[in-house]
């Protein structure tokens, strides 16, 4: 059992320079912890939501005070100075005093933050690691990175219509050598761009985005990355995030970059004819939330070959997923912990999605911080994913050393 005996949270910036809320909470063993929780770019209509205070005065109406005021307020005068036997009673505590679906009364930024904080308190007081802690697995398993390499759309500023191409080093036998794996790839794709004079900015998920003709020029460009780094494309794979509900508008694909306006069935044809002719081994959100009728086409074309993932449509929230796996709809489902706001709920939807034959894949957010929790709930709930960043900052590497530290406790 677990006194709190106090919680504080205060506004910091995350990795886009934006306000984001950080919560310590110290349990009456004086165990202390905080915790972070990344921002996003995409928010969708079915996510938890993040409260900003919308208001000019500071950071451009971004900031997040009202977020704070909910924690040192209302959640503090309900959870201070009571006893939790695990995280999965303060977040049972948490839910009803929010008591809205969408966490819309104190807001996910609010509520996930303690959730989070509380488990990594409770996991120091117990001498363990946190993902020693959340585990109930006796064999850690160690996540496949999915790593991103080339940035667009929301996440950046050039003529490409795909938001993330990733690189899978499905070959390596660790994290370790996935991690130099990447580098290598990096440093490579850096010098050929620099030799066709375009740019090697990085944006938001600290991946390129240089302007290029088409979304097949970016797959020709990462190959060739591949390459000149001395791999095959057996060895390394690739992964995309067509985030297509950004570009989908009155019942077309829009794919501006490269003046195409597609229907439905032509967007499929398009991701056929890729995955055809480049290794992808995962397409996320490859058809627009709600054009459903066409998921089952992708689905049909696609579904042995490679993984189906969906963001949007699912947010992690065991509701939405009972509905699709009904409907046989997807073989992925992609796990952000903001998109529901606890931390329990987010390992019911990893369980619900494991039982039903489905990989989960943990991900990051574009507006990430130092906060490692990903790392250890990848590795606790041993999924077979996580979907990462591109190594070019330190807000996501300090996620792959977590996870290059417990590899070597596993
Ligand atoms: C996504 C994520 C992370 P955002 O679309 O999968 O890459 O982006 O956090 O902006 O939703
Ligand atoms: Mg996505």
């Amino acid at each position: 059992m677990y006194k709190i005996k106090n919680v504080f949270a205060r506004e910091v910036l995350d990795s886009r320079w934006n306000p984001t809320v950080e919560v310590e909470i110290i349990l009456d063993n004086w165990s202390f912890w905080s915790a972070i929780v990344p921002s996003w770019a995409s928010t969708w209509i079915h996510e938890a939501l993040e409260l900003r205070d919308w208001d000019k005065s500071r950071y451009l109406w971004k900031w997040v005070l009202k977020a704070v005021w909910n924690v040192n307020t209302t959640i503090k005068n309900e959870i201070v100075w009571k006893t939790f036997a695990n995280y999965r009673e303060l977040d049972e505590t948490l839910i009803k005093l929010d008591w809205t679906k969408n966490k819309s009364k104190l807001w996910a930024n609010a509520i996930l933050w303690v959730s989070m904080a509380f488990v990594v308190a409770v996991s120091k007081a117990e001498w363990k690691e946190v993902f020693e802690y959340l585990t109930n697995w006796s064999k850690k398993i160690l996540p496949v990175p999915m790593m991103n390499i080339l940035n667009w759309w929301s996440h950046a500023d050039n003529n490409v219509d795909i938001q993330e191409f990733m690189i899978v080093p499905v070959w390596a036998s660790s994290i370790r050598e996935a991690v130099r794996m990447w580098a290598e790839v990096f440093h490579n794709l850096k010098s050929i761009l620099k030799s066709r004079w375009l740019s090697t900015s990085v944006w938001d998920e600290w991946g390129y985005a240089p302007n290029l003709s088409s979304n097949e020029d970016a797959l020709k460009v990462i190959i060739e990355a591949i390459n000149k780094a001395g791999y095959s494309t057996e060895q390394i794979k690739l992964a995309l995030d067509v985030a297509s509900s950004e570009f989908y508008k009155e019942w077309k694909y829009e794919l501006s970059g490269e003046g195409k306006s597609l229907t439905s069935s032509e967007l499929v044809g398009f991701y056929a004819d890729l995955v055809e002719k480049y290794p992808i081994i995962s397409i996320e959100d490859g058809m627009a939330e709600d054009d459903f009728a066409w998921w089952q086409e992708l689905n049909a074309k696609l579904w042995d070959k490679i993984m189906l993932v969906w963001d949007d449509l699912f947010v992690t929230n065991i509701e939405r997923l009972k509905m699709w796996i009904e409907k046989n709809l997807a073989n992925a489902i992609l796990i952000k912990l903001n998109q529901i706001g606890t931390v329990s709920e987010t390992i019911d939807a990893i369980n619900m999605a494991r039982d039903n034959n489905m990989k989960s894949i943990v991900s990051h957010r574009s507006g990430e911080t130092e906060d490692t929790f990903i790392a250890d709930l990848s590795v606790a709930l041993g999924t077979w994913f996580i979907k990462t960043w591109s190594l070019s900052r330190t807000d996501r590497i300090a996620k792959y050393n977590k996870l290059m530290r417990i590899e070597e406790k596993v």
